[in-house]
């Protein structure tokens, strides 16, 4: 399949020149056409920023919601119909910051869907402020002294609450971004691809030259099956690993575990509303 099934019709690019987000979009629609995905049967899903942007710009099904909101609404869209591919793609600030309880807990559910995060180590949108994965000394408007906190590590946690498949790409390698999500979006259950996304007009320190020289692929014969090992590397700090760290079948899914499917298993949308039951609903919600 050719990725320019994947272009969608907006004419209005609100990126900057430039911007790694361009390469993610890119990778992202050569994943989706390798996989032979027909564009109406993936969703994509995000909540508010600049990466939050990318489903517009991508011929799917698509939801762009509140700011941090975007892994229960795929949560939901994959449980109301498992026939379809959902992606999530958003910033580290929509992601691990507003969002960052619907991490933790995505991760817990498990549901079948795929998580990119555009990692740019600032808020973009809002113009520069820092974000959870800052690092320590990054100098904003508003941390005018440089960030103090110590960078949230999206991978290690992950691994932690036992995530079923973790990766970590760089916008500046496409082929590389795209292998690792096609992986990802095949693998059944939670999947975090975290994007190093050079950001070019709000961060002149993780630039694309510097995530170049800060660093490495993982090497062939690092085992995916060994979380602990997994811990260990994605703790790496100094150069930041690249690859799939952790990778393991078994987890049931939320759709699976959730109960809708258990005696029927066409999704919700080939069903018929028992109309007696919803009146009821609705009924008690007016006494
Ligand atoms: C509830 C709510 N809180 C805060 C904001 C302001 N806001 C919009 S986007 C954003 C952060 C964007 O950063 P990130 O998710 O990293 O995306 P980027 O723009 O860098 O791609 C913030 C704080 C908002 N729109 N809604
Ligand atoms: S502000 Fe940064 S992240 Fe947003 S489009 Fe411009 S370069 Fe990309």
């Amino acid at each position: 399949m050719n990725s320019s099934v994947f272009d969608s019709n907006e004419k209005d690019m609100s990126w900057c020149p430039g911007c790694g987000n361009f390469s993610i979009l890119t990778a992202v629609k050569k994943a989706l056409a390798e996989l032979e995905l027909s564009p109406d049967r993936v969703v994509t899903v995000s909540g508010i920023g600049q990466a939050a942007k990318l489903p517009h710009y991508l011929a799917t099904h698509y939801h762009n919601g509140l700011h941090g909101r975007a892994l229960p609404t795929a949560t939901a869209i994959k449980a109301a119909n498992p026939l379809l591919t959902v992606i999530v793609a958003s910033g580290d600030g929509d992601i691990y910051a507003e969002g960052g309880n619907h991490f933790l807990h995505a991760i817990r559910r498990n549901p079948d869907i795929t998580t990119i995060v555009h990692n740019n180590m600032v808020y973009g949108l809002t113009k520069g402020q820092a974000s959870p994965t800052s690092q320590r000394g990054f100098l904003t408007p508003i941390q005018v002294q440089g960030v103090t906190s110590e960078p949230f590590n999206p991978l290690t946690v992950a691994i932690s609450l036992n995530a079923p498949f973790v990766a970590r790409a760089f916008a500046g390698d496409i082929p590389g971004t795209s292998a690792i999500l096609k992986r990802a979006i095949r693998h059944r259950g939670y999947a975090l691809v975290d994007i190093l996304q050079p950001c070019v007009t709000f961060n002149q320190v993780n630039t694309f030259h510097w995530f170049r020289e800060n660093s490495y692929y993982l090497e062939e014969s690092h085992d995916r099956s060994n979380r602990e090992e997994a811990f260990r590397r994605a703790s790496e700090v100094d150069r930041l690993p690249l690859g799939i760290f952790f990778e393991h079948e078994g987890r049931p899914t939320f759709e699976e575990s959730c109960g809708v499917f258990q005696d029927d298993a066409r999704p919700l949308f080939r069903r018929r509303v028992d109309r007696e039951k919803l009146g009821a609903l609705i009924d008690s919600y007016r006494a």
